[in-house]
């Protein structure tokens, strides 16, 4: 099954994504995500320049044998625009081999462990009675399993407070916006937040707090610690994660659980995370972590040490990476949950889908492949416009994380 074409479409409905399709010489053609947020076209050119010609006249089967085609041949290994391309031929290969065997993905990676998918939305507020509020409502949709998080009194502008309910997409276009930042006022705001939302929705609603790689190893451990009596299902990205080594303070603090990974790229960012069990779930996206075939690896060495998987899933991430995600998370032993955002209108015309959400759940669907498709030529309607994500200072105007 030889592969004769391989395209990069780049459109934004709503806003930017980059879909590779790949066609095999008996017509079935597969999809891959390689969306970067604010580096989209970076991946585009590393596919249509580096990556297609080598493609065509390839056996499509050869998944494995590809994968390690593009990662030990392109001996610079690793890095988020490598691996998104990776992963979207890795993923675009997974969708051929299960349309050509007529069988839905999750069928190929060891079958359903579960009968559904854990899904968690993200709700914030200005404040902290509009974050009740926003919970609220996720609670009224159904949802289980809540992310919460509001303005900061006293700071302009705070990561993840969304323009809409259902909505947040925090690059803008043009040249990135800068946030202003300050550890010392979200260290006291945020378990003033959580005391409130356990006193109105009580123990049993799972809330979930994303700290975005802002604090150092110990301010993390205080949170964490200060968080205890709220029982959170987890605190997300707590402080950045290139020194790995920086997470055994924070354990040595906390019993609150940890989770982290959506900006890695590969196993070896995570290893020795999972080995030392510094962390109870593990995050990285199927678009940035090479496709299904590597996060396969991860979330078998993270079995070993009882971490669970939790796929990043955030808006920039297309319903192809959602897709392909929601197969293995259908699959893997060691689920533990999904995060989903929903997408534009503008996108759901664009990418036609077989997932569903129910109570809190989804379910990816039993169509072959990955159940999802492209509408090229609505596609072609929406045209690539440059947007960035913001950039982070503190506010004497030090550069801080975003
Ligand atoms: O900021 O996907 O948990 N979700 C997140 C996301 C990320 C964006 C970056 O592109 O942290 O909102
Ligand atoms: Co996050």
């Amino acid at each position: 099954m030889r592969i004769t074409d391989a395209k990069v479409i780049v459109s934004c409905p709503g806003r930017n994504f980059v879909t590779l399709k790949i066609t095999t010489e008996d017509g079935i053609y597969g999809l891959g995500d390689a969306t970067v947020n604010g580096r989209e076209l970076a991946v585009a050119s590393y596919l249509s320049d580096h990556v297609a010609p080598l493609l065509v006249g390839r056996d499509a089967r050869r998944i494995e044998d590809t994968w390690q085609y593009l990662y030990k041949g392109a001996y610079w290994r690793r890095g988020p625009i490598t691996m998104a391309a990776i992963g979207a031929v890795d993923t675009a290969l997974w969708d051929i081999k299960a349309k050509s065997l007529d069988a839905p993905l999750y069928q190929l990676l060891g079958g359903a462990s579960r009968e559904s998918v854990l899904v968690y939305g993200h709700a914030s507020g200005n404040d902290v009675e509009d974050t009740v509020a926003a919970v609220a409502d996720f609670a009224k949709r159904g949802y289980t399993a809540i992310r919460a998080q509001s303005a900061i009194p006293g700071i302009p502008s705070t990561y993840g407070v969304g323009r809409g309910k259902l909505y947040y997409e925090p690059a803008e276009s043009g040249n990135p916006p800068e946030n202003v930042w300050s550890s010392e006022l979200y260290l006291n705001f945020v378990p003033r937040l959580f005391e409130r939302l356990r006193k109105e929705f009580g123990s049993e609603v799972h809330l979930l707090h994303d700290v975005h790689h802002r604090l150092t190893p110990i301010e993390a451990g205080r949170l964490g610690r200060s968080l205890e009596p709220y029982h959170l299902f987890w605190l997300e990205d707590p402080t950045p994660a290139e020194l790995q080594e920086g997470f055994r303070l924070i354990r040595q603090h906390t019993t609150t659980p940890i989770a982290v990974g959506e900006v890695f790229n590969t196993i070896f960012d995570c290893q020795l995370l999972i080995r030392e069990q510094l962390i109870d779930y593990i995050r990285n996206a199927v678009v940035h972590s090479g496709g299904i075939s590597h996060l396969l690896k991860i979330a078998h060495l993270a079995e070993l040490y009882q971490v669970r998987t939790a796929c990043h899933g955030a808006t920039d991430l297309s319903p192809v990476c959602l897709a392909a995600a929601l197969h293995f998370d259908l699959a893997v032993h060691n689920f533990g949950i999904q995060e989903y955002m929903h997408h534009s209108a503008e996108t759901e015309r664009v990418f036609k889908h077989g997932y569903t959400f129910s109570q809190g759940t989804m379910y990816p669907g039993d169509a072959p492949g990955l159940g999802v498709d492209i509408d090229e030529a609505l596609a072609a309607q929406y045209p690539y416009q440059r947007a960035c994500l913001p950039v982070n200072r503190k506010l004497d105007g030090t550069m801080h994380s975003w």
